[in-house]
This record gives C-alpha cells, sequence and structure tokens, in this order.
C-alpha cells in the first residue's frame, strides 16, 4: 500500500474537521467542564517554536481529557496592544492596527497548521474595542470603589522608549525592552489598588502553582511583620518601620530615605548644599541600585536631632540612599550592631555602636573590633526594662507587647509589592476612560459612553507624550456631568490589564451588554489547567489573581481565584544549548518543519524531546526518530505480513497493550508528555512482532490495534484519524471515548504446555503465560521426565502449538 505521506493526509482532515466544527465547543453539554487554557500570544509576526511548544503539548493533553468525557473549552485569541506596534509604526511609517491584525491573520494561519482542538470561534484580539471597552468599564468600576486612583509618585522613566515602566519592567536598573538606563522622576500616574489584596494573594490554598512560582509571587508581596515608632524631630513626630524592636535601645541615629518629606524641614543651614547635592545624586539611581549588596554606604548629616522614645537621648537625623522612600516610612532608626547595612554606615561616619542582643553564650559584642553586625537571635543586653528577654527576629512578640503597653511602639505588617501602577505614555493601548472639567474635576467617562475609542489619524513622534497628547481634537471633549468643555486623559493603560481578565471572555466573546457572563463564569471557571512560560510568574499570574478577587468584590463572580492549576513549560533551546535568537543565528522555524516531516512528526517531537516542563535543546537528526516512528505506526496498519515468523501469545499481547495504556493515561495526567511517547514507540515493536505471529488476525490483534488507534489520537490527530477511517470506524477518532484498561489482563499468569517425544505424551511444564518458544523449548528439554527420551537422539523437529502442546520429533 501506499507510503506514510503527511502532506496528503494533514490539510486534508483539518478541511473536514473545519467543515464538521469537530471543534466547536458545546457549552450546554451536559458533561462536566474542564477548561484548559494556555497563555494567549502577543502578535509579533511569526509563531517560533517555542509557540508550538506551549500549544501543541497542552492540546495533546486536552484531546486526552476530551476522549476521558469532559467538556473542554481549549479557546485561543492575541494580547494584542503593546509597544512593538507603535514601534514598527514609528520606524516604518505602519499603521500599528494594521499591523497588528495583519501579524494576527497570519499567525492564525499558522495556528490552524498545527492541528489543534481550539474553537476559533472563540478567538479575539484585546485590541477589539469590543474588547477594550470592558477594561474601561472595569477601570470605571474600580474608580468608583476606590481600586483606581492617581498619585504623584516617583516613576521609572525609560528614555529610549520615552516612557514609565512598571517596578516588574525594570530589570537590574534597565528597561526590559529597551535595556537603557532607568531614570527615576516624579509624575501623576493611576494605579491600581492591588496592595488592598496582599494578604490575600499570599494564600495560595485555592491555587494549584508549582512550587517556585508561590515562592516568587509570596517574595514579590514581601509582607514583613514589626512595628512602628515614634521619634520625636524639629519636624514633628517621625514614625519607623522596624522589624526589629527588640533593638530599641540600640538606635544610636535616624536615617531617612533622600525623598522623605521632612528632609528639607530637618536640614540645617549649614548642612543644606551638601544634603541638596547628595539628593540630587541620590535621583539618578534606581532603586536596585541603591540596594545593591556589598555597595558602599553613603549619607549626609541633616544638622539635626531626634530624640529617642526610651532614653529621651538626641539620636542625629542623616539621609542615605540605601533607604528606600517607598518601603515602611521612608525611614528608619538604624542599629549598627544588629543590622549590616547600619554597621557599615556608622563604622564609616563614626556613629555611636551600641549591642543589644547578644548570642546566648555568647560573647559580649566590641564595637571597637567588631566586623560586621550581628542579626541572629539571642539575649536583649544593655536595655534596660528589655533586659533579659529573648531577642530576634522571631522574638519580637513579646518585645512589641511591652512597647505597647507603654506607648512607645505599635504592632504593624508591611509589604513589599507596591500599587499597581496602570499609565502608559503610549498611543497602542486602552484609552484611560477619564475626563477632566475645570468644574467637575476627574469625571469617569460613563458606562453607556464607553468605548472610548483610540483615533487613528495620530501622530508618532517619540515626544514622551502620549501620540494621544498630540492630537488636539481627540483630546478636547465635553464634561459628562456639567457639558462644559473638558479634556480627556491622554494615558493608555498598562497591557498587563488586557491579559488580566482574557480568560472570562473567551467564555462569552460576543457579549455587548457586558464583560462577563456571570453564569457562565460560575459554571465554567476556574480554569481547570493554565500553561504558559515562568516568566509569566510573577506579574501577570499576580494581576490576574488580584483582577479575580477585585471583580469577585464587584459581584461579577463568586470565584476567588482564576486558575485552579499552574504548569509551565519549559524552553526549547538551540542546537548550541543556548536561547533561540536571531543574533545567535540558531532559531528554529516550525514551517520548516511542518513542510519536511509534517505536522504530527513535529508534534511528536515536541512530546518526546524532553520532560515538558523542562524543557532542552533542539536537534536537527531528534526529529528522524518521531518521523521514522510514524512510518513505522503506517506500515503497521497498512503493508501486508512480510518478514520472520515471531512468537507472542495472546495473553502477553494484550498485558503489552493493557499495561501501556495504563501508563499513558497516568502519564497525561501527570503531564510527562515524553514518557507517553516512549511507551508508544515501544508498543509498536510489540504490535509489529505480533503482526508475525500466530496472534496476528484474532480478536486479542484487533482490540490491541484499536486501542493502540485510540491511544494515537491525542498525540498524533491526523494519523490517527486516517487510520481510525481506514479501519472502517465510524465518526472521528476524536470522538471516541478514552478506553479503559483490563486490569485482568495485566496479572501475568502462568500456562500449562503437555510436551510430547516423536507424539507420544511424556510430561508437562508450567510456564508465564505469552511466553515465546526458545523459553518454552528450553524449560520442555529441562523437563526430567522429557529428557530421558530425547538424551542421545537426533532431533528432526520442534513443533509448538501456541499455549497448547510441544512436540519434540526425535529419531
Ligand atoms: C531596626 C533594625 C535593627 C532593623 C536590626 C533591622 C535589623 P524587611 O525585613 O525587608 O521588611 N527598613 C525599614 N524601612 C526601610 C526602608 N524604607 N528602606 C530601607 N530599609 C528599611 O526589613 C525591615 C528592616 O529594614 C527594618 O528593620 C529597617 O531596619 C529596615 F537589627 O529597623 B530595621
Ligand atoms: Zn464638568
Amino acid at each position: 500500500s501506499a507510503r506514510y505521506n503527511p502532506h496528503a493526509i494533514e490539510p486534508k482532515w483539518q478541511q473536514r474537521w473545519d467543515a464538521q466544527g469537530l471543534y466547536t465547543f458545546d457549552e450546554s453539554s451536559e458533561k462536566p467542564k474542564h477548561y484548559a487554557l494556555t497563555m494567549f500570544p502577543y502578535p509579533s509576526g511569526n509563531l517560533h517554536i517555542g509557540h508550538w511548544y506551549a500549544y501543541c503539548v497542552p492540546d495533546a493533553r486536552a484531546r486526552w481529557m476530551r476522549m476521558n468525557g469532559w467538556n473542554v473549552l481549549f479557546p485561543m485569541g492575541f494580547d494584542a496592544f503593546g509597544l512593538p506596534a507603535e514601534n514598527a509604526a514609528i520606524k516604518r511609517g505602519i499603521n500599528p492596527r494594521s499591523w497588528t491584525y495583519d501579524n494576527i491573520a497570519y499567525m492564525t494561519q499558522q495556528f490552524r497548521r498545527m492541528g489543534t482542538m481550539i474553537d476559533w470561534s472563540r478567538q479575539f484580539a484585546t485590541c477589539d474595542p469590543e474588547y477594550y471597552r470592558w477594561n474601561q468599564w472595569f477601570f470605571v468600576q474600580f474608580y468608583r470603589r476606590g481600586l483606581a486612583y492617581k498619585k504623584e509618585s516617583f516613576v521609572n522613566w525609560d528614555p529610549v522608549d520615552q516612557t514609565v515602566l512598571a517596578n516588574e519592567q525594570v530589570i537590574d536598573g534597565r528597561g526590559d525592552r529597551s535595556g537603557a538606563l532607568i531614570e527615576r522622576r516624579l509624575m501623576s500616574q493611576w494605579h491600581f489598588k492591588i496592595t488592598e489584596y496582599a494578604e490575600e494573594l499570599l494564600d495560595f490554598s485555592k491555587t494549584d502553582m508549582p512550587e517556585r512560582v508561590r515562592l516568587m509571587q509570596t517574595n514579590w508581596i514581601g509582607k514583613s511583620q514589626g512595628a512602628e515608632i515614634d521619634f520625636e524631630t524639629p519636624a514633628g513626630i517621625e514614625t519607623v518601620f522596624t522589624t526589629r524592636p527588640d533593638t530599641i535601645m540600640g538606635a544610636t541615629f535616624l536615617v531617612l530615605a533622600p525623598e522623605h518629606a521632612k528632609v528639607k524641614a530637618l536640614t540645617t543651614d549649614a548642612q543644606r548644599a551638601e544634603v541638596e547635592a547628595y539628593i540630587d545624586a541620590a535621583s539618578r539611581l534606581s532603586e536596585i541600585d541603591r540596594q545593591a549588596e556589598g555597595r558602599e554606604k553613603t549619607g549626609v548629616f541633616t544638622g539635626s536631632f531626634a530624640t529617642h522614645p526610651i532614653s529621651r537621648h538626641q539620636v542625629p537625623i542623616w539621609i542615605a540612599d540605601y533607604v528606600l522612600a517607598t518601603y515602611g516610612t521612608g525611614s528608619i532608626m538604624a542599629v549598627p550592631s544588629g543590622d549590616q547595612r547600619d554597621f557599615e554606615f556608622a563604622k564609616k561616619y563614626e556613629l555611636p555602636i551600641v549591642e543589644v542582643v547578644r548570642p546566648s553564650g555568647g560573647e559580649p559584642f566590641d564595637p571597637a573590633t567588631a566586623t560586621e553586625a550581628f542579626s541572629g537571635d539571642g539575649i536583649i543586653v544593655n536595655s534596660g526594662e528589655l533586659d533579659g528577654l529573648p531577642g530576634g527576629k522571631a522574638h519580637i512578640g513579646p518585645v512589641i507587647e511591652r512597647l505597647q503597653h507603654s506607648g512607645i511602639a505599635r504592632a504593624k505588617t508591611t509589604y513589599r509589592l507596591r500599587d499597581w501602577l496602570l499609565s502608559r505614555q503610549r498611543y497602542w493601548g486602552t484609552p484611560i476612560p477619564i475626563v477632566y472639567c475645570e468644574q467637575c474635576g476627574t469625571v469617569p467617562v460613563p458606562e453607556d459612553q464607553l468605548p472610548v475609542l483610540l483615533p487613528d489619524n495620530v501622530e508618532f513622534l517619540p515626544t514622551g507624550q502620549s501620540p494621544l497628547k498630540l492630537s488636539t481634537e481627540w483630546r478636547q471633549t465635553t464634561c459628562p456631568q456639567c457639558a462644559g468643555p473638558a479634556e480627556r486623559d491622554t494615558d493608555t493603560m498598562d497591557t498587563f490589564v488586557d491579559s488580566s481578565w482574557y480568560m472570562y471572555r473567551f467564555l462569552n466573546p460576543d457579549k455587548i451588554d457586558g464583560p462577563i457572563d456571570t453564569a457562565k463564569a460560575e459554571h465554567f471557571m476556574p480554569i481547570d489547567l493554565y500553561t504558559g512560560g515562568i516568566e509569566h510568574a510573577i506579574l501577570h499570574l499576580l494581576y490576574s489573581r488580584f483582577w479575580t478577587k477585585a471583580t469577585r468584590d464587584l459581584g461579577l463572580i463568586s470565584s476567588d481565584e482564576p486558575f485552579a492549576a499552574l504548569r509551565n513549560q519549559g524552553i526549547i533551546l538551540g542546537e548550541d544549548n543556548e536561547k533561540m535568537s536571531k543574533s545567535r543565528g540558531n532559531v528554529i522555524d516550525p514551517d520548516n518543519l511542518v513542510r519536511e516531516y509534517g505536522v504530527d512528526a513535529v508534534r511528536v517531537y515536541l512530546a518526546f524531546i524532553a520532560p515538558w516542563e523542562v524543557g532542552g535543546p533542539w536537534s536537527a537528526s531528534g526529529i528522524n526518530g518521531p518521523a521514522k516512528w510514524l512510518s513505522r505506526v503506517w506500515s503497521l496498519f497498512f503493508d501486508e505480513v512480510e518478514g520472520p515468523e515471531e512468537h507472542i501469545g495472546e495473553a502477553e499481547l494484550r498485558n503489552k497493550v493493557h499495561a501501556t495504556l495504563k501508563k499513558v493515561g497516568h502519564d497525561f495526567d501527570r503531564l510527562s508528555f515524553n514518557t507517553i511517547i516512549a511507551a508508544l514507540m515501544e508498543l509498536t515493536n510489540t504490535l509489529v512482532k505480533a503482526k508475525r505471529s500466530a496472534v496476528f488476525g484474532s480478536p486479542a490483534w484487533d482490540e490491541s490495534l484499536r486501542l493502540f488507534n485510540l491511544m494515537l489520537a491525542p498525540v498524533t490527530p491526523h494519523l490517527a484519524e486516517e487510520i481510525w477511517t481506514e479501519r472502517g470506524g465510524d465518526a472521528s477518532v476524536h470522538l471516541q471515548s478514552w478506553p479503559s484498561v483490563d486490569e485482568a489482563a495485566l496479572v501475568k499468569g502462568t500456562m500449562t504446555i503437555a510436551v510430547q517425544v516423536s507424539g507420544k505424551l511424556r510430561g508437562q511444564i508450567e510456564v508465564v503465560t505469552g511466553a515465546d518458544k526458545d523459553l518454552i523449548m528450553a524449560a520442555a528439554h529441562a523437563e526430567e521426565s522429557v529428557r530421558k527420551f530425547v538424551e542421545g537422539k537426533e532431533i528432526v523437529k520442534e513443533i509448538y502449538v501456541p499455549g497448547k502442546i510441544v512436540n519434540i520429533v526425535v529419531r
């Protein structure tokens, strides 16, 4: 028969599946729901091999779930707002809108070639006005509930991209896209109050995420338990945040962040010039630089003193850039004997160092000879009433209680998490639905006037301002409240807004009277399996979790988490074991692979290449194995029997097939895809042997082929469909149920074989069910009652009737 030709099979089936609506999601189905989603792509222009890895392998899992009786929703869309479209517009004079939609059209074509079970009827792009309208709607709801607010704050300014970046977009002090050194600027910006949910976001009990993802989010939120302590200063009470109130008697000076509001008032005339120069220098450093470990401590004395709340001593007030304006209260009580930064600072500027926590049984801390602070556990010393209490980070409870009692400290929990800075001075994003009216102030655009459409004819000039600001016609509007003249907010929203709730929109992409259909969300959310790259471990996931909680509090949904489970795939590296990139010239083009090997072979190779959650290097020759395997599968089903005779019993065959079925199901469940392919390859070997043995054509043989065909369906959907149809299967293989394992077949029993010598019964042997002829002949010859009739004779021939009888013909 004809050879395996994926290029004939694959387009044919894709067209038929489309025509039949085979993967159209039936939302009214009675089956239990399973929502599988892979993070949607940015329409950069081309699908790369990483996209294939992210989408095809989970597709196999989704197909397997479907065969297991789940009503599987597996949708896809495009995360379509963002800088690259705008950069293309500036560089090449193309409209960001047409650039984006052209890319979407092209990438959708590529996507469809993967042969996934994605229901394309639910596709949307976040730059569709029908979608971003609801970003604006949410913004207005959040604004009304005080969850969206505007504040003057220091922002990370990217001088190359000419925009403000969120902290998360600053990597090692540089813009994550431009690589430019970030400057700090003061600007009025919109924020979402994610900090209101800080505590709830630390609770992962309803979302199953990999350990390291939970850890990254937990660190990002950065909860610290400690106390606030008030110091009197010439500029009024200054409150400091400390995690070590037990060290209060060792606080020998205060340090304020250079940006702290009291610095001006505290600075004496004599110190003013020095202080101002220091503030100026600090403004040019990022927070990350300022906190860098081992960095030489610098600072300036303000000239003022604070009163220690217990000793009533006058302690000097300094400013230093290792204290951040954005954390705690922006000021600290410095305890050089207990904090390494304070220690270095005190040594450098010759400030007093007082021991307050001594390691139990340890030597007293001598400030004159010490080379580092002691931050461990011990006993409190030199601290009057506190002496003898346990000291150390884990023992602050009783200390706080005492200090609280005497009105000196208050227990306080602080988070490192900052509110989500939303405003972007960019064009290609969702316009912020706010107008500014001289009479009424800040006015949200009423819901029935949404969307505030992005205008098409704008100038793209890298001026540092949003192109919308230059578009006078768009900017000037009337106030929705008093109908007087008003101005629109000309910033657009961070694109992380778009991806924070898109998973809900797939349930009702065409809904025009609201963002989310509550009844559908109640039924289909949360997502049962969310998959994507580890690079989104913090931002995207934290923002989506926040959005779900905020939407719940709006009363639209009731679930607390968007993802019941999250799993991350690894990365496919270049053959050189390095990240694939154009500059390295190690990029693998999936289109070329498909042209050469077909879709199914690429799918199999990607599943096989490495443990999916780990990833690994690409290998040009590696795909040959999977490609050859598929040809072998083809000839197993369609070629004539040929080759040497083999011996596989029915029981042995059934044992192998059902053991494989059990393993494959187990591995699909735990997302171990490479071992699934390995098991199927191994099963192929057994089936090839079985085809040449007496079991061929038996009921066990038919059953084996059928089960194998069904097991192939999730991983090689096209080949499996072709086989199914050729074997006369009804409907589509993708409408079949995943077969159940016959546990009885897994038990390896024994069988009794009668042994004749020249036709006369001489004995019997017990062998393992399905044992092959070699083993059985050896056992027959070893049998005492047989041996004496064979010894010294010439063996003419040996006959084995499988599972029944052996006849050794002698002369
Ligand atoms: C006194 C003290 C004594 C401190 C000691 C530490 C050790 P985490 O755990 O990260 O929350 N701190 C407070 N606000 C700060 C700011 N805005 N910039 C820089 N440092 C700041 O750290 C809390 C500790 O970091 C606080 O406790 C404070 O120093 C410092 F033996 O207060 B500690
Ligand atoms: Zn007005």
